[in-house]
This record gives structure tokens, C-alpha cells and sequence, in this order.
């Protein structure tokens, strides 16, 4: 008979940190597994240190798995973790309440609202901020943040249900502090600016932007642990370590990372005890694993898709794709760094290598590849506009979002396999759209990029635009594996140093004779 994980049957010794207190002192939205190895650890952790009011409410934006899952086991779940030399389980037991957000609105709208929360932790993924891609600024065009700004007390974005919370929160006028933990350059100054315009476009009022002007702090962030999807075969897996049966299990990388600007209005756990470093520079950490990290794994990602690489580590273990990896860093990405002080590049470089190369956590191509044209808004443009406004082709940079093209909408003719038709890709619909008609995988890119799904600092550059062009042409014809040994290539040519001017004629005596 197997036992489910609940509170009395947790193993001994096998709880992460400590149990949730009394209080409910955070409320999360987005009840996911990247939330459940990361923030809810280092709170676990912290609370082992330092006793706090710092239990966690988790909300699930609209899923049930977790939410389902978390009630029956009273709450608890394991994380399991994954590496190729080892493998180890521990039980989280700090959140106090799991729900749907989507179906209990009036519960999240009061959890924010009451007065023990004092911090709301967000991982709502890059698309949950609305953001246009092309101004930064609100998208108003999307139908659901129109229809919550006509009607902003029934919302159905996620935008629009945090300003709703907000709203109410603001009543009370009690300080609190929102926290994103989604990886978006200035996440917090980003979920400021989008709540702030939400509220003023919305009528729902001044006092409600006052408020969030004066009582609510939005901490930047970097984070970072490499956190896959769920499997059956991990429930079996936390079975065999712990003897209890977990129908959550969140599997992640023993690597794990926290870096937050200091910055809260109404106190917070005692994270650093947990090891997470509160920093003046969370500006530079945040290029350095958005770029180094998260840039190479859209890489890998897209090219991997196409080359039926089913997950990560296969994709590093390919010498094509490994190279266009580490050149891209080497070259497109490590140039446009300040990295932080006392920051070790060439170790973390290295680090990036091994965890790369993690079997164990099988991490999906198709996951990494899901929603691209949000994520690769917060990897390229920036970084590419840095190469090219100096002159420079950012060939690596070019080549991921060919990849992409080629994955998410492929040209005419060409097939791009199971994996890329696997990726969601929320903007799939208006990227066929854009492309219908074009008479080749040129053109098709070209559709793509002058379509509105990048900034204008970055489509303005004919050259990157055209390079994008080749490179699409490439796939097509010769495949991800040739396009990125051409790119590789060019961009290795392009770095050499320039040959010394050819050495004068200089004519020795002897020659004289
Ligand atoms: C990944 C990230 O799916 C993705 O886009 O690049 O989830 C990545 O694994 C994490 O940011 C690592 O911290």
C-alpha cells in the first residue's frame, strides 16, 4: 500500500526548512512549479532561521493540478532534486492555503487585501504583464485587459485582477511590498509601470495610483534555478527516496539563486539566512542570467526543436548547437555586461556548461521554446541593438530568432517537426497572418519582422533584419544544424583580429646582391 505525503506522514528529517506559523504574511500568484523550488524554499529556509509571520497563501492562476494536488497532501509537496551524480528529496510545508484565482477572484482580491499580507509574490510568466512588445507600454490592444479596463471590477487578465487587489488593498491603506519573480529586465519597475497605467486607464482612481505612488514598493529581482515540468516518473522517484507518494513533486536542479533589491514596505522574511543576497546590483545580475542564461537556452531551444533535440541537455551535447551556445556568449552576450562586483564571468560561464549538460532533469526543448515572442523580447533586442548600434552583426542573436521563426511559423515547404508544433506559442495566429502570401523563407522572415513582434530600436537595423533573413533561408533549405555552423562561422570570422597591415617590402642586403 503506498501512503500519500500529508502532514503526519512526512518522513523524519526530510522537511526543507520550517513549517508554515500562523500568519499569512505572503500571498503568491501563480501557483507553479518554478514558485514552489524557489521562493517557497527560501522562505521554508528562512523560517528555520528566523521565526516570522511569513506562511504563504498560493494561488494558481487557472490550473487545478497543483492547487488539487497540494489540498489532498495538506498543503505539503516535495522538491526533488535532480542531478547526474546525485538525486535527494525534501518536503515544503509553508503555504497555508492553495486555491484557483481565476475561480476564487474574491479570495485573492481579499487575501491582498488583508491586513497580514505584506507581501504579494508574483510568477505570472512574461505574458502575464501585458506588455506591448513594440512600446513597453500596456497592451491595450489585448481583448481581455480591454474588456477589464471598460469593466475593471470583473476582471479577466491577470493585470487586471492584481490592480483589482490592489484597489482593495488600498482602502486599508496598508504598505505592501510586490515582488516579481519572473524573468523580465527591472521586473519590479516593469510590474510598477504596467499596474500604474492599468489604474490610471481604468478609472479605478486616483487614490488607488496614490496609493501604489506611495505605500506599495516593487523590488527588482533576479532569479534563477532551472525547474522542469512535472512527470509521472517523479512521483515513483520522491516514492523510492522518501517512502511517502506525492502527486506534486516539483523536480529542479540543485542550483538555486535569489538576488532582490532591498526594498520592502512592510518587512520581509529572513531570505539571506536562506542564502539569497539582497543587492544594490540586481541591474547587473539580472543581464548576466537573463542574457548568459536565458538567451542561450532560446537558443538551444529553437535549434534543438528543429533538430529533434527532445530536451536540453541533448541539445549541448550536440557540437553544432554547443558551439553556436558559447560563441553566441562569447561574443554577442558577455560584451554587453557590466557583470556585478566580485562577479567570477569565466566560472559562471562554466557553471552555465555543467548545468547544461544536466541529464537528470530532462528539461524539454518544447518547454523552454513555449511562448517566444514574449521571451525572446526580454533576451535579444536589447542586446542585439548593443552589437549593431556599434557597428556590429550579432550573428548568434540573429540566428535565435531565426530559429524561432522557422519553429514557431514555419516558411512554405519547410517542416519543423514535433517538438515545434508541441510549443505553445500564444502568438501563432497573428505570425501566420503577417506571413501569408510570402514567396520565399526571406521574405516570410521579413514579413515577421517588420510584423510588430519586436521594438523598433531592434527592426530598424536593415543589416540584422536581412542577416535574420539568411539565416531563415538556411533553415529551410539546409537546416538548424547548417544555419548555425554558418553563423558560428561568420561570427568567429568577424571577431578575429584584424590582420596587421601587410609588413613593407623590406629588402635585405642579401637581396641586393
Ligand atoms: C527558461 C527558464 O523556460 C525558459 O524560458 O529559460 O525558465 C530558465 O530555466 C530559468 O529562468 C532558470 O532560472
Amino acid at each position: 500500500m503506498t501512503t500519500r505525503l500529508s502532514p503526519e506522514n512526512t518522513p523524519d528529517g526530510s522537511l526543507i526548512g520550517a513549517a508554515a506559523p500562523a500568519e499569512t504574511g505572503i500571498v503568491h500568484l501563480g501557483l507553479g512549479n518554478f514558485h514552489r523550488a524557489h521562493v517557497a524554499v527560501y522562505t521554508a529556509l528562512a523560517l528555520q532561521r528566523e521565526e516570522g509571520p511569513w506562511g504563504i497563501a498560493g494561488f494558481a492562476n487557472r490550473s487545478h493540478r497543483v492547487v488539487d494536488a497540494m489540498r489532498r497532501q495538506g498543503l505539503r509537496y516535495s522538491v526533488l532534486r535532480l542531478s547526474d551524480e546525485r538525486r535527494g528529496a525534501g518536503v515544503v510545508a509553508v503555504h497555508r492555503a492553495a486555491r484557483v484565482a481565476a475561480e476564487d477572484r474574491g479570495a485573492f482580491v481579499a487575501a491582498v487585501a488583508d491586513p497580514d499580507c505584506r507581501i504579494l509574490t508574483l510568477t505570472i510568466s512574461e505574458l502575464g504583464y501585458a506588455r506591448s512588445p513594440q512600446t513597453n507600454r500596456l497592451d491595450t490592444a489585448q481583448p481581455d485587459v480591454r474588456a477589464d479596463l471598460a469593466d475593471p471590477t470583473r476582471p479577466h487578465s491577470t493585470i487586471g485582477m492584481l490592480a483589482l487587489a490592489l484597489a482593495r488593498r488600498s482602502e486599508g491603506g496598508l504598505p505592501l511590498s510586490v515582488l516579481s519573480c519572473d524573468n523580465l529586465q527591472g521586473n519590479g519597475d516593469v510590474t510598477r509601470a504596467m499596474l500604474t497605467e492599468y489604474a490610471a486607464l481604468s478609472g479605478l482612481g486616483p487614490d488607488v495610483q496614490r496609493f501604489l505612488a506611495t505605500q506599495v514598493t516593487f523590488p527588482n529581482s533576479m532569479v534563477d534555478r532551472i525547474v522542469p515540468a512535472t512527470t509521472a516518473a517523479m512521483s515513483d522517484e520522491v516514492e523510492r527516496l522518501l517512502g511517502v507518494r506525492d502527486a506534486c513533486p516539483v523536480p529542479a536542479e540543485e542550483f538555486s539563486m535569489w538576488v532582490f533589491e532591498d526594498d520592502f514596505a512592510a518587512g520581509r522574511p529572513a531570505w539571506q539566512l536562506a542564502g539569497a543576497i539582497p543587492s544594490d546590483e540586481v541591474h547587473a545580475y539580472e543581464l548576466v542570467k537573463l542574457r548568459l542564461l536565458n538567451g542561450s537556452h532560446s537558443l538551444m531551444a529553437y535549434l534543438g526543436a528543429l533538430e529533434g533535440c527532445e530536451t536540453i541537455a541533448d541539445c549541448w551535447a550536440e557540437a553544432s548547437i554547443r558551439e553556436a551556445v558559447l560563441t553566441g556568449i562569447r561574443l554577442d552576450y558577455l560584451p554587453t555586461i557590466t557583470v556585478p562586483t566580485g562577479f567570477d564571468a569565466d566560472d559562471y560561464v562554466a557553471s552555465l556548461g555543467r548545468r547544461f549538460a544536466n541529464r537528470a532533469i530532462a528539461h524539454r526543448t518544447a518547454q523552454v521554446a513555449t511562448d517566444g515572442s514574449a521571451k525572446l523580447q526580454q533576451r535579444i533586442p536589447d542586446a542585439a541593438a548593443f552589437a549593431l548600434d556599434r557597428g556590429r552583426m550579432p550573428h548568434m542573436l540573429a540566428l535565435t530568432v531565426a530559429a524561432w521563426i522557422c519553429a514557431a511559423v514555419p516558411p512554405d515547404g519547410f517542416t519543423a517537426g514535433p517538438i515545434a508544433a508541441r510549443m505553445r506559442e500564444p502568438a501563432r495566429d497573428l505570425l501566420a497572418a503577417v506571413t501569408r502570401g510570402a514567396h520565399s523563407p526571406a521574405e516570410h522572415a521579413r514579413a515577421v519582422m517588420r510584423g510588430g513582434f519586436f521594438p523598433d530600436l531592434l527592426t530598424r537595423h536593415e543589416a540584422f533584419v536581412d542577416r535574420v533573413a539568411g539565416l531563415v533561408t538556411t533553415i529551410a533549405r539546409h537546416g538548424a544544424r547548417a544555419a548555425a555552423a554558418e553563423a558560428t562561422a561568420a561570427a568567429a570570422h568577424e571577431a578575429r583580429p584584424a590582420e596587421p597591415a601587410s609588413p613593407p617590402n623590406v629588402t635585405t642586403p642579401r637581396d641586393e646582391q
